[in-house]
């Protein structure tokens, strides 16, 4: 693991403990000698100190690194360096704002062994499975536009019904900030910048368990478990794993929310524990 400017996660640790978070402007460059360089670089959006990874997106591509077992690193991005970063590789927006802008992201990842970068999740995904078909598969090959459809489907249940407030980005304050205005400018969504009282929070955790019934039912159609299709793990785990591990960093329930739909969150999530390693 590393950080943009190029140092390791040793000393950055070391300066986060120190002088706590400091935003790093300048380009990604490797710190491995050239006998060491992994594979893959792997870029994922930085927290405040201690470092943790908490963005859904960018966990989806770590889980399905782990599950396949290549070698990788990850550089953490400061949220606002996301577009320098993202540019400076040439890699295209994936998303737009609703009013039609740029929304720049992660994950990407960039494949020195091939030269190849990709910067979507769910294209990484099939492009692991692409060049790398000696490794465990994410997505049987008859069901890429179903797990396609599903992505989709889980980003959207865990994104309606205005209950973001209820997640607490792990962030600095000027960042905090920052988002916050975004996601009301660009998205028209109040996150975190109202007062909840405690009644209303509780509402709104009944109120988000609730939009997670249709995805609990998807998956009680296999009572085995823990994954969707029973004791098998396929990409599908993985999508929904992302948005676990942004509710284990972010949600003040998540220990709760582990017990919720006969505990099927919690028996998701504690299965893909071998997979979680921050490389
Ligand atoms: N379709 C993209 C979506 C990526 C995405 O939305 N990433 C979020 C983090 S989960 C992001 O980078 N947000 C940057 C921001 O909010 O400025 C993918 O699956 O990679």
């Amino acid at each position: 693991m590393s950080f943009v400017d190029g140092r390791d996660s040793a000393e950055l640790r070391n300066v986060f403990r120190c002088v706590g978070f400091r935003i790093l402007q300048t380009l990604p460059r490797s710190t491995h000698h050239p006998m060491t360089t992994p594979h893959i670089t792997f870029y994922d959006i930085a927290s405040v100190a201690p470092v943790r990874a908490f963005a859904p997106n960018p966990w989806k591509t770590r889980l399905a690194l782990n599950y396949k077992g290549v070698d990788y690193e990850t550089v953490f991005v400061p949220l606002m360096d996301v577009e320098k970063v993202r540019r400076d590789l040439d890699v295209p927006p994936c998303r737009l704002y609703p009013d039609g802008s740029s929304f720049y992201t992660l994950p990407i990842i960039r494949d020195h062994h091939h030269q190849i970068i990709k910067g979507d999740s769910f294209d990484i995904a099939l492009y692991l499975d692409d060049k790398y078909p000696h490794l465990p598969r994410l997505i049987p090959p008859s069901s890429i536009s179903i797990h396609a459809a599903f992505n989709q489907f889980v980003d959207t249940v865990f994104t309606r019904s205005g209950v973001s407030h209820l997640f607490k980005m792990p962030l600095d304050a000027t960042t905090t900030q920052i988002f916050q205005k975004k996601m009301m400018d660009k998205f028209n969504i109040p996150w975190g910048t109202t007062i909840i009282t405690a009644e209303q929070e509780k509402k709104d955790v009944e109120i988000f368990k609730s939009n997670l019934n249709d995805l609990a039912n998807v998956f009680r159609c296999r009572d085995e478990g823990p994954f969707l299709e029973g004791a098998s793990l396929s990409y599908a785990d993985l999508i929904v794993g992302g948005w676990l591990m942004m509710m284990e960093e972010t949600f003040s329930k998540w220990d709760e929310m582990k017990g919720w739909h006969g505990g099927l969150w919690g028996r998701l999530s504690d299965a893909l524990d071998q997979y979680k390693e921050i490389k």
